[in-house]
């Protein structure tokens, strides 16, 4: 190892090695220089978000004090004694008045696996409330709940990302990788030579574009937004009908596949067509490039993977399963060099799902409910089983009920920025404003903080030590290089002198490697099982040249596990499940009054909610304003040129911004980034219906109207070139 500190970037789960050193002699602008390094999920390389990311530490409206809001109605600095007293008191009085279940807590995929366990176990048994969820609902939910109910476990990728390089043929279903991972795309090099790579996106989007201007890379499917599930149940027609399944795989591995079998009956090419858009015979030929990849055919292995782009929807889980079915019916899951998987997003999103922040989840992957998890777990903890609550309310449904009668009086907010981030925003803000006691753990001030009763300031990345564990289960260490500023504590601190000031006299570690030795133990013998790790053996992994080890790692000899489902799957019989589904269509489908789908999603340059990357001034330059991209036909019809203001509007209200003319979007269709707060921030008209297994919300699509808010003559739209 060379000098300076080996840590990983604080944004996505690509978990991208860097190293940080100070800059000479105090010369620098940030108080860490960032190098990228080695490592197998980024090969040397970062994304702009991740070379710029040292200058949050210092951004100049950091929080450095406690701030409590005074009478005065604004936000004031404070002693850390003084915020947590009155946090402490108010939250007596809310108990004592409506009970436990009065405090909610809601957390986030890029805490620490060490914070994450706390924040689970602070709510459990300080609070004694079932109402904790977190952020993960609207970004994992339902490829975990499609993972866990097919293959009997859900990590994101059940193998190592650089196997893609092996294979015949990628399928990203509603992915965006070169804006997401750009650094991950290297692992797409062969593939792509091989004319294998499949991008379903109803945009050509820069990863649909790695498919090639005549398609030599692959094959971009631009589907009716909403509609993957029909575009993959009539794929696995295809396979079925032309002969292309790995019978001996199904009929070994796998239980229902006749039901599934005669579920996609009725999805012949040319009658999906009609409802996805896309062509018969592209689908037809999808289908047997997948098939031709596949190793019952000889092929060098397939992978089918699914994104955010597909999953936040109201049939989220459905499509899951259905990806999950065409793999399965393909051989795929369980073989090395093929697979199913989902594509992580946030730094942590994988483990901050495995240790407890979940409604209906205690560590390692435990059910909450399930009475042997409650008493391993309550074991660990030094607590009676009775006094763990159940399973509390999923995100939406939580954040919905706040402040309502019988609803939660006081929420904690670990991590996520829900102002900005969640769906059908508006209703959150007035959710907030009904509580009687709002807490945010931050280190900038995020629109949500900014709402607070109290807000107190908490470390970054580069001055923490931790784990993290990335999209590929793989678990690695996060490293202190710096000290916070001002007063900046951990959260481990804050949980621990909350816990005495609340009376509890539950033991709460401060130490991150005596936290993880708990949440070892906690996780021993569940599915993301941790027992054969701490911070120890993660070190000497990494000082002997080691890329980190991934779980379930259950001893201190054992290996760890770089490929799940090899022998069979963690389900009752050992078999994969297939699961018939159908499509019903989205919640808010497009009608007269609202003729547009909306489809959101990501820019390279802004990570989430913005609170981090809107600090980055170079980030904003590249990037500073939200948009709608809208085709030239779309345009011409609505009379709106290109950087016209235009206002979207859907059932739950209006929002404005500059449209930006493109023929990468289909005609139907307008896309905007959710990075922005105020008039252009798209959940404002986002739909807060959710998935009715996963409870994930309908991000990705809803219908609205689009109107010029500078009417447009027809002269300039014909100096743009537009043909009617
Ligand atoms: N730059 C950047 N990178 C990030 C993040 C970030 O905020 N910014 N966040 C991280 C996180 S938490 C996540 S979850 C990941 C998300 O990573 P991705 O899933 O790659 O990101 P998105 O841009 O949300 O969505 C992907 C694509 O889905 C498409 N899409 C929209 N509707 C549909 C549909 O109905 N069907 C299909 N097939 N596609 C559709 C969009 O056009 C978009 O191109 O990125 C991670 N990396
Ligand atoms: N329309 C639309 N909306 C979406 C999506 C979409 O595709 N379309 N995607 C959804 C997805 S996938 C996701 S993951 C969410 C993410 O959206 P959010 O949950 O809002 O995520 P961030 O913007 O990353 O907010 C994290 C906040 O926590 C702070 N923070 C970072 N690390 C820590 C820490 O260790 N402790 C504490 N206390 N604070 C910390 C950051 O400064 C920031 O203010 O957005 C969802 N919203
Ligand atoms: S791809 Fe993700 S982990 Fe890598 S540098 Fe960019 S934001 Fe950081
Ligand atoms: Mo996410």
């Amino acid at each position: 190892m060379g000098v300076g500190t080996q840590s990983h970037c604080p944004y996505c789960a690509l978990q991208c090695a860097m190293t940080l050193t100070p800059p000479e002699a105090g010369t620098g602008p940030t108080p860490v220089t960032i190098t990228p390094r080695q490592f197998p999920t980024n090969l040397g390389g970062l994304c702009q978000k991740g070379w710029t990311s040292a200058e949050v530490l210092t951004a100049t409206d950091r929080i450095t004090t406690p701030l409590l809001r005074g009478a005065d109605g604004a936000l004031h600095p404070a002693g850390w004694d003084e915020a947590l007293t009155v946090i402490a008191t108010r939250v007596r009085a809310i108990q004592a008045e409506h009970g436990p279940e009065a405090i909610a807590v809601f957390g986030g995929g890029g805490l620490t696996n060490e914070k994450a366990y706390a924040l689970g176990k602070f709510a459990r048994t300080v609070l004694r409330t079932p109402n904790i969820d977190y952020n993960g609902r609207f970004c994992m939910a339902s490829a975990a709940a499609g993972a866990n109910r097919s293959l009997g476990a859900d990590r994101g990728l059940p193998f190592p990302l650089a196997d893609l390089a092996g294979a015949g043929a990628v399928m990203l279903l509603g992915s965006n990788l070169a804006e997401t991972m750009p650094p991950s795309v290297q692992h797409l090099a062969d593939v792509r030579d091989r004319g294998g790579l499949v991008v379903v996106d109803p945009r050509r989007s820069t990863t649909a574009a790695l498919t090639g201007a005549d398609g030599e890379s692959g094959v971009h499917l631009q589907p009716v937004p909403g509609t993957d599930l029909v575009v993959l149940l009539a794929l696995t027609h295809v396979v079925l009908t032309e002969g292309l399944a790995d019978q001996a795989y199904l009929a070994d591995r796998t239980t229902g596949a006749t039901e599934v079998q005669r579920s996609v009956a009725a999805w012949w090419p040319e009658r999906a067509e009609g409802v996805c858009g896309v062509p018969a015979a592209q689908l037809r030929a999808t289908a047997r490039l997948l098939a031709a990849a596949a190793p019952v055919h000889g092929g060098p292995g397939a992978y089918i993977l699914t994104g955010r782009g597909v999953e936040q929807s109201t049939q989220g889980t459905a499509t899951v399963t259905a990806a999950i079915n065409l793999a399965l019916t393909l051989g795929l899951p369980g073989r090395v060099g093929s697979g199913y998987g989902a594509i992580t997003g946030q730094g942590n999103g994988q483990g901050g799902r495995e240790h407890g922040q979940k409604s209906d989840q205690l560590p390692g992957y435990r059910k909450i409910d399930d009475p042997a998890a409650r008493a391993h777990v309550a074991r660990v903890w030094g607590v009676d089983p009775p006094t763990i609550p159940g399973p509390g309310k999923p995100a939406v449904q939580l954040l919905t009920s706040l402040g309502t009668p019988g609803g939660p009086r006081a929420l904690f907010v670990h991590g996520s920025n829900v102002l900005v981030s969640a769906p059908n925003a508006d209703r959150v803000a007035d959710r907030l404003r009904a509580l009687d006691l709002l807490v945010v753990c931050d280190f900038v001030p995020s629109e949500t903080a900014l709402r607070a009763d109290v807000v107190l300031p908490v470390t970054q990345w580069a001055e923490e030590e931790g784990t993290m564990t990335s999209l590929e289960g793989r678990v690695i260490r996060r490293r202190r290089a710096l000290a916070p500023p001002g007063q900046a504590r951990s959260e481990l601190w804050i949980f621990a002198e909350l816990a005495r000031r609340l009376g509890s006299g539950v033991h709460f570690g401060t130490d991150p490697a005596a936290v993880f030795d708990e949440l070892a133990a906690a996780s021993g013998g569940g599915i993301a099982d941790y027992a054969g790790l701490s911070h120890a053996r993660l070190d000497a992994d990494e000082a002997d040249g080691g890329p980190g080890l991934f779980w379930p790692v259950p001893g201190p000899d054992h290996p760890g596990t770089p490929r799940l489902f090899l022998d069979d799957f963690p389900t009752p019989d050992g078999r994969a499940r297939m699961i018939a589904v159908d499509h019903v269509g989205p919640s808010d489908d497009v009608r007269p009054d609202a003729p547009i789908y909306l489809v959101t999603g990501r820019v390279l340059q802004h990570y989430q909610s913005g609170a981090q990357t809107h600090r980055v001034p170079e980030l904003e330059r590249l990037s500073s304003e939200p948009f709608v991209e809208l085709h030239p036909i779309l345009g011409f019809r609505l009379g709106i040129a290109d950087g016209d203001l235009v206002r979207l509007t859907s059932v739950r209200g209006s929002i404005q911004a500059p449209a930006r003319w493109t023929d990468r979007i289909r005609p139907d269709t307008v896309f905007m980034p959710f990075h922005w707060s105020g008039a252009g921030s798209v959940n404002r008209i986002t739909t807060d219906a959710t998935d009715p297994i996963s409870h994930m919300p309908e991000f990705k699509v809803c219908a609205v109207s689009v109107t010029p808010l500078i009417p447009a003559a027809a002269e300039p739209l014909a100096a743009q070139g537009v043909a009617s």
